[in-house]
């Protein structure tokens, strides 16, 4: 039986994470399984087409399994999925799941340069994509994947609409006869932001992934009573798994998917499914805040609102309860694992000021200077962790992983932090050469070296620029033969790159200004940036 690699976790420490209850052994398909005695009948899940209550889920993800088993897709292969958020999200999800064929689940954003960097890792067997998609509104980028990867076996392709293939493959009654699945395998791959020059792959273990997810639900204290929201996009770890999702599903709730976390598709409804929980990004939530008070919609059935994936400011936090009349809870987490939250009995210090405290007691972190020597609690330095649901190495990355992680296994995050003595962490900045764009993570390398490919370009440097609204855009610093934004704008595109990673701002300077050791000189290009900026007028 083929396997997927992944970096397993010494034996001693997988010895204590199953002694003392987080990996359980079963797989991660055991949200849903396990709802069908008493909630079979209850909605699993709605998009703005349909409703399945998770007997239906349960039966369309076996349906759809046995379908790709019929075609030849076994345990050990590998699949991509690029949907919306919509219903199918979660079937094909679970049916590739079931048939341990570990899908990567691309943002709907993503463009053919993600995709391609996701088949030449991965060479996936299946494909399972949206016509709503530009990529896929015919089938010329489809053939182009399947020539150059030939490990293509079967396509299905959704129309959000009408009929498809995928909808048939799903809705006709096939039985599925189930793998053994060794829970200490490898189910799907997670994205990672990343810092270099090709999006790296994240392995989670079904055992790994589950205890993260049931464990956030029950932090989060969601029961079948609870309807989730989920506005940002499906696949993304916050929304699928703290608690997300997944945590929903495993307390027997019902996940409500919008198209975006903007006012206008959610609060309606918020109001029609009486939504009590949902996960938003700082910028989202600002939009929120401007249109709650003026809304005709009710939405007084909000608990929680969990914000996270960028750093939220306090003046934004402590609008929440007055304007939205709901609890904050602050979210910090990775899709390479370690997700920490404030608590909902925090006293109100902790949950503005802080991104929380880490899910288990044995999330190992150490804040570290430069050196790596520990720093006391209070002082920044740089976040390192390992844990039970923390990855141990990306997806053959042998030379990245070096870096990535210490010799111990910890996984060195990039963010500085503050860790104070309750063991809550306040994120203060980064290291890692990346642009934090509202939650949307960009690899400064990878939109560089696409820049390096055009003509006129002799180099190139990204940095983060301030921006009151998305907390940070992205600004290229460019020398060479000066060329109009409006031209770069377009040639990037052509690259096929997802939207939110071309650049804000492009500058042709003379000389990049280097570090004593001959490197670019990133800190010196955001002090430039601040200079940019116009100075409020008061
Ligand atoms: P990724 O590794 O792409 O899943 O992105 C995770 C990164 O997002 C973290 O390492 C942080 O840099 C950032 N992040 C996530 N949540 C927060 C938060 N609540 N506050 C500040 N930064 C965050
Ligand atoms: O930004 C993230 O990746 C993130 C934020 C909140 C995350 O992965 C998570 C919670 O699980």
């Amino acid at each position: 039986m083929k396997q997927i690699d992944f970096t397993p976790w010494p034996p001693e420490l997988a010895k204590r994470y199953r002694e003392k209850g987080y990996w359980q052994d079963r797989p991660l398909t055991s949200v849903i399984s396990d709802q069908l005695a008493q909630h079979g009948d209850k909605p699993a899940v709605i998009d703005a087409h349909r409703s399945l209550t998770y007997q239906e889920l349960e039966a369309y993800s076996d349906h759809l399994a046995a379908y790709l088993a019929a075609q030849g897709i076994q345990q050990g292969d590998t699949a991509l999925i690029q949907l919306a958020n919509q219903v199918e999200f979660y079937i094909s999800l679970f049916a590739l799941l079931k048939l341990g064929a570990a899908p990567v689940c691309a943002l709907f954003s993503h463009k053919q340069t993600e995709i391609n960097s996701y088949c030449e890792q991965l060479e996936p067997t299946v494909l399972i994509v949206s016509s709503a998609h530009e990529l896929y509104r015919d089938d010329a980028f489809i053939q182009t994947l399947q020539q150059q990867y030939p490990s293509i076996r079967t396509t299905l392709v959704d129309h959000p609409k009408g009929n498809s293939l995928l909808k048939q493959a799903y809705l006709q009654p096939r039985a599925f006869i189930a793998p053994d699945l060794n829970p200490e395998h490898v189910a799907f791959f997670q994205l990672s932001g990343g810092s270099t020059g090709t999006p790296k792959l994240i392995p989670r273990t079904h055992n790994d992934y589950l205890y993260s997810v049931v464990a956030s639900k029950d932090i989060c204290e969601l029961t079948e009573q609870h309807v989730y929201l989920c506005a940002l996009p499906a696949p993304h770890n916050f929304p699928l798994s703290s608690p997300g999702a997944l945590g929903v599903f495993a307390a027997g709730g019902t996940v409500v998917m919008a198209n975006d976390p903007s006012p206008s598709s959610c609060f309606q409804l918020i109001e029609r499914y009486q939504v009590t929980h949902t996960a938003l990004v700082p910028p989202a939530l600002q939009l929120w805040l401007q249109h709650a008070p003026k809304s005709a919609h009710n939405l007084q059935s909000l608990a929680v609102i969990q914000v996270g994936g960028a750093k939220l400011s306090l003046t934004i936090a402590e609008q929440v309860k007055p304007l939205l009349g709901c609890q904050l809870q602050q979210v910090f987490g990775m899709a390479e694992g370690l997700v920490n939250y404030t608590r909902y009995d925090d006293d109100l210090w902790h949950i503005l000021h802080t991104q929380g405290r880490p899910i288990s007691e044995d999330d190992q972190i150490k804040v570290v200077d430069e050196q790596g020597n520990l720093v006391p609690d209070g002082e920044e330095g740089r976040l390192l962790t390992r844990g039970p649901y923390t990855i141990r190495g990306y997806y053959r990355s042998p030379e990245h992983n070096q870096s990535a992680f210490d010799e111990h296994g910890f996984y060195s995050s990039g963010d500085l932090v503050k860790r104070l003595p309750s063991g809550h962490l306040i994120v203060t900045g980064r290291v890692k050469d990346q642009i934090n764009r509202g939650g949307e993570k960009i690899a400064a390398e990878e939109v560089e070296n696409l820049l390096l490919g055009h003509p006129n370009i002799q180099q190139a440097a990204i940095v983060a620029m301030p921006d009151a609204t998305l907390g940070e855009k992205s600004f290229a610093f460019l020398t060479g033969i000066p060329v109009k934004a409006l031209a770069l704008r377009k040639y990037l595109r052509e690259q096929g790159i997802a939207d939110y990673k071309v650049p804000d701002k492009f500058k042709f300077i003379d000389n990049l200004p280097l570090t004593p050791v001959g490197k670019v000189d990133k800190k010196q290009l955001r002090n430039e940036t601040e200079v940019q900026q116009p100075t409020p007028q008061f």
